[in-house]
């Protein structure tokens, strides 16, 4: 592989080009018009203007993107993560231009795309599975006998859903009807596909999910777990590996199940198996992702793997250079996604011009971002404009080291969730390791937020006061209009 097309944008176009450039690959970029002076666009060795700001006008165009490849000496596309990047129909495409999709084959893609056919798929492997049906209801009668073999709550799912959509929590039967209806429809208009399926609702789920890598001589391994429990509206905010829950027991067995699932659709690449886990350490199979995942840094963090690295190497054919038993985790490495998001405003987007933009540098601080100080954030993609990334000999150092790097992270202009990660990182339940999904609804509100600001407030009070009386002479304040409010004597 000798050039390699990055068919995405931001940090991630600037990531994996990074790695192809230091493997002596060269890099092509594609971008729309409103990412013309990105920097993705100016790493690239060579860059083409794909069309207009709008994804469906630019990054989605997978036949123009495969003829700007073909056309410039293409050899293989990396597509990142979101656009095309699970779009079975894109990896057919690219194969049959004679270019090599840096990533799992169609097959795969298409399989684990359907949450129906990913059961189906797996269903000889003996995976763990929430209690449910692995076929689209086609009545309300089949679903009201279903529910009363599992007992509610149940969860009514979209096969084709993702990201919460079309999902529908019923608690008694004389919801289930109106719930059921409500669910078809939005699986339909949001997918195109109205299959529904049933599954017992698990009340307080944490979110784990375990990194694979498969190559194209049946080496199938895990590199382990990371725990993303900390989102909200189904975005993850903060990951970490490992997770503060698991026994190596139980992480043996999640990893195993998880290359069970790859092997189950004989996947190629580098890819994530989801599970919910309860309290009791009890896990399930959600789904597959067949992409490279947003957080998969901090899989990097702990394993000393380069993830990238590892799907080209994959998709040139070559084997895997290690075994299983010769991975291991070393330390303890956490990210926090920076959103162009005001965290006091229920994470409302927030767009703007970067007017200050200072990154944190130090050991064990990794930035991955695809912005820079003065550029304005586009309000057409994902409001994600950095990861940060820490990694420290264990958990507790490396929320110190997180705090560090928030310390220094400076960004004016726009709302971000730094905020949020301070937060996080001083709260009690995630100090402890004992919280689920539900954290940010449970503990981050109005009135949370405003305990924790006060004794901010109150010092930056003080701290104006004081500055004030100190620069009297310079700044020409008469003496008596400095009261003394303040003091307690
Ligand atoms: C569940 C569940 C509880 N019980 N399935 C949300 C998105 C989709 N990938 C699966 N999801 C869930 N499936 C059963 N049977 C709870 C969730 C869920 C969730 C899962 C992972 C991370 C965050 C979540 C937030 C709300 C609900």
């Amino acid at each position: 592989m000798k050039k390699i097309l990055v068919a995405n944008r931001g940090e991630i176009a600037l990531r994996v080009m990074r790695t192809a450039k230091r493997m002596g690959i060269k890099t092509v970029a594609v971008y729309s018009e409103a990412d013309r002076h990105a920097p993705h666009v100016r790493f690239a060795d060579e860059a083409f203007c794909i069309g207009p700001a709008p994804s469906s006008e630019s990054y989605l165009l997978g036949d123009k993107i495969i003829r700007i490849a073909k056309e410039n000496g293409v050899d293989g596309i990396h597509p990142g993560y979101g656009f095309l990047s699970e779009n079975a129909g894109f990896v057919e495409a690219v194969q049959a231009a004679g270019i090599t999709f840096i990533g799992p084959d169609s097959h795969a893609v298409r399989v684990m795309g359907s949450k129906l056919a990913a059961k189906e798929a797996v269903k000889d492997f003996d995976i763990p599975m929430v209690p449910g049906t692995d076929k689209a209801i086609q009545d309300i009668e089949e679903a009201k006998s279903i529910a009363a073999s599992i007992g509610f709550p149940i969860l009514i799912k979209a096969s084709a859903g993702g990201g919460g959509k079309g999902m529908r929590v019923v608690r008694e039967e004389g919801e289930l009807q109106e719930q059921l209806e409500r669910a078809v429809s939005e699986a339909t208009s949001a997918f195109g596909d109205g299959s529904v399926f049933i599954e017992k609702f698990v009340e307080n789920p944490r979110h784990i999910e375990i990194q694979i890598l498969a190559d194209k001589h049946g080496n199938t391994l895990h590199l382990f777990e990371r725990e993303c429990s900390v989102q909200r509206r189904h975005q993850k905010v903060i990951e970490e590996a490992p997770s503060a829950l698991l026994t190596d027991e139980v992480r043996a067995k999640m990893g195993q199940a998880a290359v069970d699932v790859a092997k189950s659709v004989d996947y190629v690449g580098a890819g994530t198996v989801e599970f919910l886990a309860d309290d009791d350490l009890n896990f399930y199979f959600l789904e597959m992702n067949t992409r490279l995942q947003v957080e998969h840094p901090v899989t990097e963090m702990i394993t000393g793997l380069d993830l990238v690295e590892q799907q080209i190497k994959i998709a040139r054919g070559e084997k895997l250079s290690f075994a299983q038993e010769d991975l291991s985790i070393t330390g303890h490495s956490i990210e926090l996604r920076v959103y162009a998001e005001d965290p006091h405003e229920n994470f409302m987007p927030s767009t703007g011009n970067l007017s200050v933009y200072i990154p944190p540098v130090g050991e064990g601080i990794r930035l991955d971002d695809g912005y820079e100080q003065g550029m304005d954030i586009p309000v057409y993609y994902d409001p994600m404009i950095a990861k940060l990334v820490v990694h420290a000999d264990n958990r507790a150092a490396a929320v110190d080291k997180m705090l560090e790097a928030l310390e220094q992270y400076r960004i004016e202009g726009i709302k971000t969730t730094l905020p949020f990660g301070r937060f996080v990182m001083h709260h009690e339940a995630f100090l402890s390791g004992k919280f689920n999904t539900h954290f940010v609804s449970k503990y981050y509100n109005k009135e949370t937020i405003q305990e924790l600001a006060a004794p901010f407030a109150e010092a930056a009070a003080l701290l104006s006061v004081h500055l004030v009386e100190k620069n009297k002479d310079a700044l020409k304040v008469p003496v008596q209009q400095t009261s003394d409010w303040w003091s307690k004597s």
